[in-house]
């Protein structure tokens, strides 16, 4: 196996990265690409390739439009001229893209028939302010086991999608930024602004926002996509986007970060637990028992606490939170007959590095069940 890995910075050029051919085993990362006229990156008849952590934009300047605007960012395709196979196996992952005429595009209208998309992968990247389309898949045959997932898709002219309605697309967990239809559309998506910092144009323009909608809802897919941009590790689940937002979140399993007065019972009952199972109090014991979830902070930082639990008509509705923080002791009562499966804000807290912090679950003064599931701490 030949394996190439490219790390560059170009711009005014005809074209760059042309992966095409039979090229095959090559990871194209960490490479700001912008301002090349055809268009930024190419993959045609090329398989086993990987585009990971890569700034690929415009600056909007016109002389490097191709006609009348910006030209594609990443395309895929398989051009006739070439008689190797078709391509597959392309991985692209933790990108940011912008301004691109069409941030992703692949297209075979025109060019050879019976090739698709096949086996490739489109995830965990964030793709913002294309001009024409944010993403295009037209032509070719059937598309093969292709997954466009926790990808965000945001842009404020054009339109978000043009995407052919055939087999072997799983969209799934996208933001986008108004509703879509069709097959790219899909439950776990998450619709709306995404929240980015934004500010000056770089790799910091594409984090999220404490508050953004896409913290926490991408699916699990960190057997494929384990890092971000940063290579910081994704959660579980992980941000959409190719940011990471920073999370220190405590399981009732982790069995380090989680002390127990009294007698909890573990169940795994509830679909809307989080993780494997959570803790209840057996509705007994009142004022007797508490779960105290204790993060550790390597950053000393404003976080904003959520918690997370399951909710029934059975449980108690006025279940007291206590939140140790370096500003000292707030406390709360939250209402878990509703709400459940989602993560309930709680408030903003300073938080010294190490374990000085922690937040209290008891069930003092409590009737109904009181649950103690999943506690998250988010990083301003
Ligand atoms: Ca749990």
């Amino acid at each position: 196996m030949v394996e190439q890995t490219q790390t560059r910075k170009v711009y005014d050029r005809e074209l760059d990265f042309p992966l095409q051919g039979q090229i095959h085993d090559v990871v194209l990362e960490d490479s700001s690409v912008y301002d090349n006229y055809a268009l930024e990156v190419y993959v045609d008849r090329a398989y086993d390739i990987t585009i990971q952590r890569n700034m690929i934009y415009k600056t909007g300047n016109p002389i490097y439009f191709r006609g009348v605007g910006p030209s594609i960012g990443i395309a895929i395709a398989d051009e006739p001229y070439l008689s190797y196979p078709a391509g597959h196996d392309r991985k692209i992952i933790n990108n940011f893209l912008y301004g691109n005429g069409q941030n992703f595009a692949y297209w075979n209208t025109g060019l050879a028939t019976g090739t698709s998309l096949n086996n490739d992968l489109i995830a965990g990247n964030t793709f913002i302010h294309s001009t024409n389309t944010n993403i295009s898949i037209t032509g070719g045959a059937n598309h093969v086991n292709t997954r466009i997932e926790n990808n965000i898709f945001k842009s404020s002219s054009g339109t978000l999608q043009n995407v052919d309605q055939k087999p072997g697309l799983v969209f799934s967990n996208n933001c986008w930024y108004s509703a879509v239809t069709g097959v790219a559309s899909n439950g776990n998506d998450v619709i709306g602004d995404p929240l980015l910092v934004g500010g000056t144009f770089g790799p910091n323009y594409f984090k999220l926002q404490t508050h953004s909608p896409c913290i926490a809802k991408g699916k699990n897919n960190v057997t494929d996509v384990s890092e971000d941009y940063y290579k910081n590790a994704r959660n579980n689940p992980p941000s959409i986007g190719g940011y990471e937002h920073p999370t220190v979140l405590v399981d009732n399993s982790d069995s380090t970060k989680v002390t127990k007065t009294g007698t909890w019972t573990a169940s795994s009952f509830s679909p809307q637990k989080y993780g494997t199972d959570y803790l209840h109090d057996g509705n007994a014991g009142k004022g007797a028992m508490s779960v105290t979830f204790t993060p550790t902070i390597v950053n000393p930082n404003t976080y904003d606490v959520y918690m997370w639990w399951n909710a029934d008509t059975n449980r108690a509705n006025n279940v007291p939170v206590t939140v140790n923080h370096a500003g000292g002791t707030t406390s709360t009562t939250v209402n878990q007959q509703a709400n459940g499966g989602q993560w309930n804000f709680i408030g903003s807290y300073t938080f010294h590095a190490g374990t000085l912090g922690n937040v209290v679950i008891s069930n003092t003064s409590t009737s109904g069940f009181v649950i103690a599931d999943a506690v998250k701490f988010v990083a301003h």
